[in-house]
């Protein structure tokens, strides 16, 4: 995969509420009486309430399953763990949980398993021993590679360069800036060093914080890097309340919702980011799937429903698709849907 697709209104909208309309044979009819919970990393996340409405289509969709959405308040694996026993005591068929941490949640995934609870993840992983299957948005490599070409370009290549993310223990933000990494090697970045990663978690003053601190310890910085849409929004914020606009850019992922203002002002040149609801609603066909009876092992495939199959790859890997790519020309289309 070279890059990211350019998203036309018409395939982000196969999210919306009139194409799910459309009659979908469900994988098995015994799912309309499940109970399934989506656990995700705390609550007052916009991204995460969109991916509990592409959860709640697919439940609708699959003959109405019914979907528990839950998090802890505070994204710290401890309470998250509360959260995913209490639920286990009120025996829910499956768990679908983007975690806190990959290896904490083991032992908890595990004991889900062994009362007959089907678990997996989504978005944020936990370690392939506590969980059936995960489901990731879209490649890893492609995912953090194309955050450091983005920056790139709005710099020339040229100028320091610091990541803001979210948790230091949260999976899918680690895999992400460890792609960075990689993609940094290239010497085309050889004027743009990563000179701090510092960490918001998910909480938007500590990001807003940070995002000042790290201009403060670094006088020369020119881009940062937030893979977070909590951090994103929240350094923009910072770029553009403290007067930065111009010195300073941030991309990322970020919702078109919540980074038009940051794009029209002028603190971030592009970023980019899948479709949530989508997200929510193909890993809840996954799990409809697994409800169903449907092999979870290394080559089987899975129904996404509308958004079509995925294969599961080494240690229970799937992929939806690609991210979109989003600037001034489309920010403000999308900005209504997600
Ligand atoms: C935040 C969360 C989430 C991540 C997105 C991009 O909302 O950290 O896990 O996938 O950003």
């Amino acid at each position: 995969m070279t890059g990211l697709i350019k998203p036309s209104r018409r395939s982000v909208l196969i999210a919306g509420s009139a194409a799910l309309a459309a009659p979908f044979v469900a994988t098995s009819a015994r799912a309309a009486d499940k109970r399934v919970a989506m656990v995700v990393k705390n609550l007052g996340n916009s991204y995460f309430a969109a991916c509990a409405n592409g959860a709640e289509e697919a439940a609708a969709e699959l003959g109405g399953m019914e979907i528990i959405y839950t998090a802890p308040t505070k994204p710290t694996p401890e309470d998250q763990i509360a959260v995913i026993d209490s639920l286990i005591a009120q025996r829910v068929d499956g768990i679908i949980v983007s975690a806190n941490d990959a290896n904490a949640l083991v032992p908890v995934g595990k004991k889900a398993a062994q009362r007959g609870i089907k678990m997996m993840s989504f978005d944020s992983a936990i370690a392939p021993e506590g969980r059936l299957v995960h489901l990731s948005a879209s490649s890893t490599p492609l995912i953090g590679a194309k955050q450091v070409q983005m920056i790139g370009a709005t710099l020339n290549y040229e100028g320091e360069v610091a990541i803001l993310s979210a948790a230091s223990t949260m999976t899918n933000q680690n895999a992400w800036i460890a792609a960075m990494k990689e993609e940094w090697k290239d010497p085309k970045y050889a004027n743009m060093p990563l000179v701090s990663t510092v960490y918001g978690d998910d909480q938007d003053d500590k990001s807003y914080r940070e995002m000042q601190s790290l201009v403060k310890a670094h006088p020369n910085l020119r881009g940062v890097i937030s893979p977070t849409t909590i951090g994103i929004r929240a350094g923009a914020k910072a770029i553009m309340d403290d007067g930065l606009v111009g010195q300073v850019y941030i991309t990322g992922l970020g919702l078109p919702s919540e980074m038009l203002a940051a794009v029209q002002a002028g603190a971030c040149d592009s970023f980019a980011i899948w479709n949530p609801v989508e997200y929510g609603y193909s890993s809840t066909m996954i799990m409809g799937a697994i409800l169903g009876g449907a092999a979870t092992a290394e080559g089987a495939t899975l129904s996404m429903g509308k958004k079509g199959e995925t294969t599961v790859g080494a240690e229970g890997e799937c992929i939806m698709g690609e991210p979109f790519e989003f600037n001034a020309s489309n920010v403000a289309d999308f900005a209504a849907i997600f």
